[in-house]
């Protein structure tokens, strides 16, 4: 098994703990960019490589369509995540972004994207390295060339364009298992608008209930209660930095962000990015709460095409219990019409899924990392990934 990630510098599932190092380590030996292959990695005939650059309208429209019909589905194929134009240009151009790295497979004759993946530069610290990383995300290959290995090209050649910049480190997330996960969440789901989510196939309507009761059991506040909660502003963004940081620094896995990147990623944007700070006495700011906008396709469904998901993204709450931030956020998102409020049992999220009637999803999120052993603690059970959710700090969108 693993015929392509056997041959990767990854952490494996078969290796014996006793002959492993005993502190955190890369696992190839230490390169420099020269010793990079220079040429691009052949593809097979008909296909060709293609650098997108997402500032084009045209260029952006195919990379929407090519996801918005190829990429990730659930386990039962009925839902499949459908990332908005706007979303991709903001997850893919943040400060320092590098457009060679947004890859894209054409076919030679008809120039059609059959193909995609995309890194973007990043630092993150694992304990105490703190480490220059690509993020990997949007893999994706057209339905109708699966299997045939291309996943394997498409990763070695955005791994060649990332260590042509001295980078040898990298970080994605992904519902399937691969060698070998250094954290293993797992989704959980509020429901906003029952109704609909129970008419999708989203939800079910326990035995027990009537779908009055279940209305009634997600109600929630017209308004959000806290005092002071607001959208964030740039004039925020030094505040915020600090807050943020601070509040990352407690986690084992977490990105390391500047005040660029804390504007970048935070800064609301119409329909992908909202965040919510609480300004108290003195302007200070003490708490923020952010969610990103993901709706997907719901496959063949005649009264509904599309679910509006927020995901949960970073929060950090040191005056508002983080509970009541999060109830606002509830509110917050169903009033801008979103059907369902996801999140994952990272970070503190433990304490107060359960009170804010968060169910279990059916979908699992594994971190990894490219090129960097995580050494399990001495509390690690045996095949368990070294890190807890509860140690994960990094949100990847
Ligand atoms: S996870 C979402 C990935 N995308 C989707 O699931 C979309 C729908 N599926 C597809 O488009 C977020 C295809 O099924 C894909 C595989 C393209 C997934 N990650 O071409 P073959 C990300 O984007 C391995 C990594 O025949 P295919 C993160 C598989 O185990 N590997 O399959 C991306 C097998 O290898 P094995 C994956 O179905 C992180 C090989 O691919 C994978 O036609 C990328 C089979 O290839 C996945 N999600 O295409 C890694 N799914 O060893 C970045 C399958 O088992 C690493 N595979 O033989 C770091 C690089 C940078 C380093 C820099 C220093
Ligand atoms: C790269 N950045 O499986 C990430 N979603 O639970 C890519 N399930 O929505 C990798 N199957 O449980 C992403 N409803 C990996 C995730 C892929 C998508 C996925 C799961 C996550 C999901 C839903 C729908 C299931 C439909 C049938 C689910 C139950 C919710 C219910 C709400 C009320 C209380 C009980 C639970």
């Amino acid at each position: 098994p693993y015929a392509f990630w056997g041959t990767q510098p990854v952490a494996q599932f078969n290796e014996d703990p006793a002959s492993l190092p005993a502190t955190d380590c890369q696992i190839d030996r230490t390169k420099t960019a020269a010793e990079v292959r220079q040429d691009p990695y052949g593809l097979p005939a008909d296909f060709e490589w293609s650098i997108c650059n997402m500032s084009d309208d045209k260029t952006v429209h195919e990379v929407f369509e090519l996801l918005t019909y190829h990429y990730v589905e659930d386990d039962d194929e009925m839902f499949r995540f459908k990332y908005s134009r706007e979303f991709l240009q903001w997850a893919l151009q943040p400060p320092g972004f590098r457009q060679e790295w947004h890859i894209g497979v054409r076919a030679c004759k008809t120039k059609r994207l059959v193909g995609f993946i995309t890194g973007v530069p990043a630092t993150l610290r694992v304990r105490t390295n703190t480490i220059s990383m690509a993020e990997i995300n949007f893999l994706c290959v057209h339905k109708k060339l699966r299997s045939k290995r291309l996943a394997p090209v498409l990763i070695k050649e955005i791994t060649r364009r990332v260590n042509l910049q001295n980078i040898w480190q990298a970080a994605y997330t992904a519902g399937v298992v691969l060698p070998k996960p250094v954290a293993e969440c797992q989704y959980y789901h509020r429901s906003l608008n029952p109704k609909k989510l129970v008419s999708v196939g989203f939800s079910r309507l326990p035995s027990t209930m009537t779908m009055a009761r279940l209305i009634k059991l997600y109600k929630l506040p017209e308004e959000p209660l806290t005092p002071g909660i607001r959208p964030l502003t740039k004039k925020d963004i030094p505040q915020v930095t600090h807050l943020l940081s601070n509040y990352l620094s407690k986690f084992q896995l977490a990105p390391v962000l500047n005040e660029e990147e804390v504007e970048h990623f935070l800064m609301p944007v119409e329909g992908v990015i909202d965040s919510y700070v609480v300004e108290s006495a003195g302007s200070i700011i003490t708490d923020l709460v952010s969610y990103y906008t993901l709706p997907s396709t719901i496959i063949g469904n005649p009264s509904y095409q599309e679910l509006k998901a927020a995901f949960m993204y970073y929060t950090v709450a040191t005056e508002t219990p983080l509970q009541q931030l999060m109830r606002d956020v509830l509110i917050l998102s169903k009033a801008k019409g979103h059907d369902v409020f996801n999140a994952l049992d990272i970070f503190a999220n433990d304490s107060f899924l359960k009170e804010l009637k968060f169910g279990i999803g059916d979908g699992r999120l594994r971190y990894y990392l490219y090129n960097w052993r995580v050494v399990p603690s001495a509390e690690t059970r045996a095949n368990e990934p070294p890190l807890t959710p509860k140690n994960v700090g990094l949100v990847l969108l």
